[in-house]
């Protein structure tokens, strides 16, 4: 079945063109810094937001009527695999990432909700060999089940932890059998409501449990994708332990995780949070820790997570900016974490959503790229530690030098220039990369 009909495949046709449906920047062969366009951006489409989610708000009904929907839910999950495919061929994605429950209905018991996925995922693996579209991560809702209200690694309820112990080798399962590159947790409800009731330390120490039988139980299959871990500080829980970047660092380093844990950074969260994106990624990054993006954006005057498609050049050139920093982002990618406004109901929103996404990660990616090979920001921060390379600060960076020292030094230098930084100026020269 075609489930967009008026849709052809999305081409680039460049900046000139008026065809809402057409790449006007997001040109996928195009070469940038030696590797295409597709290569550096590695884009993926969520299932979630795409395929499941139905409009509603908690004050208004569901708004999105979908061409997929079936008689029962588990036609609706079929037709939904054939209408994702059409959509990721159509828009030249070539990843896609899925919770178990957005593929998946889960019945009456754990083990039809497994029958099901076994199912709906030897559907996928159809559509993926025929395709080569590929699977850039999966993970296990264990946020929505009323069962999670207390939290799921994170329980006082050891009954409870064996279900999400469950649901997570099922997803390695599925990773595995679907060759998928990274597993993703998210820990919506890894946090407390209240400190009166919660042992944090047992906690902590029980989700770091469920990590490591997650490691073993991949070494043990033979299916190793890269672990993340998807930092964010509230909603659903008033705290959530993966706060941000550091929080989430210092844990995986508590719990000696760092060679199997890398972080999963979304856009969204880290302004949540209290930071910019660029905080969040350099954090990860000058940590070796940054594994893979979710490209969203909040709404500055909103204080929660609206998961809005990325469309400020300005931001997302400063995220491309660190992905190049990284040397790229692979075996992570860019994941459209976004959702369409609930006044943006069509079938064909979806296709305008991403492909201004797209375009603006080109964009993005152009931008930096120049940025780069320009070395503006490159000289000026070597220019403002340049006092460390020779003289005293080469001494202190070869740590040829103590309190002592230093102290003799000090007296005799206290006259020295501190230098303006001009930000200023450099704002102003950083707008004229934002095209
Ligand atoms: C929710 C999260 C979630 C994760 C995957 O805010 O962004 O969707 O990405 O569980
Ligand atoms: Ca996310
Ligand atoms: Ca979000």
């Amino acid at each position: 079945m075609n489930y967009y009909p008026n849709i052809e495949k999305i081409k680039f046709e460049g900046t000139e063109s008026k065809n809402p449906f057409a790449f006007r920047h997001y040109n996928p062969e195009e070469v940038v810094l030696g590797k295409t366009m597709k290569e550096h951006l590695r884009f993926a489409v969520c299932y979630w937001h795409t395929m499941t989610q139905d409009g509603s708000d908690p004050f208004g009904n569901a708004v999105n009527k979908r061409p997929w929907f079936g008689k029962t839910a588990m036609d609706t999950a079929r037709n939904r695999v054939e209408a994702f495919f059409e959509l990721l061929e159509k828009l030249g994605a070539e990843y896609f990432c899925f919770h178990d429950v957005d593929i998946a209905p889960e019945g009456n018991s754990l083990e039809e909700f497994f029958q099901n996925i076994d199912e709906i995922t030897d559907l996928i693996k159809q559509k993926m060999d025929e395709t080569g579209i590929k699977l850039l991560w999966n993970t296990a809702n264990m946020f929505s089940n009323p069962r999670f209200v207390s939290g799921a690694a994170s329980t006082n309820q050891a009954e409870v932890f064996a279900i999400a112990a469950a649901q997570v080798k099922k997803g390695l399962d599925v990773s595995k059998k679907l060759g998928g590159a990274n597993y993703v947790f998210w820990g919506g409800r890894e946090g407390y409501e209240t400190l009166l009731n919660t042992d944090m330390k047992f906690e902590q120490d029980n989700i770091a449990r469920l990590f490591k039988m997650a490691v073993n139980y991949s070494e043990k299959i033979g299916h190793k994708p890269q672990f993340l871990i998807e930092p964010k500080p509230m909603e659903p829980s008033k705290h959530q332990y993966d706060f941000d970047a550091a929080t989430t660092l210092q844990f995986i380093q508590k719990y000696g995780l760092e060679n199997d844990f890398k972080l999963n950074l979304e856009a969204n969260h880290a302004t949540l949070a209290g930071h910019t994106f660029e905080h969040e990624l350099t954090v990860a990054r000058i940590n070796g820790a940054l594994g893979s993006i979710d490209a969203n954006q909040g709404d500055v005057l909103l204080g929660w997570d609206t998961d809005e498609f990325p469309t400020n050049i300005y931001d997302v050139t400063l995220t491309m900016r660190e992905i190049l920093e990284n040397g790229g982002i692979a075996p992570g990618g860019i994941n459209f974490d976004a959702k369409v406004r609930r006044s943006a109901f069509d079938v064909e929103d979806l296709f305008l959503a991403h492909i201004a996404g797209m375009d603006t990660f080109a964009r993005g990616l152009k931008n930096a790229a120049k940025l780069k090979q320009d070395g503006f920001l490159e000289e000026l921060i070597a220019e403002r530690y340049a006092s460390f390379q020779t003289g005293i600060g080469a001494s202190i960076l070869a740590d040829q030098e103590d309190l002592e020292s230093l102290s003799t030094f000090a007296l005799e230098h206290e006259d020295a220039e501190v230098k303006s930084s001009h930000i200023e100026y450099v704002k102003n020269v950083l707008n004229d990369y934002m095209k």
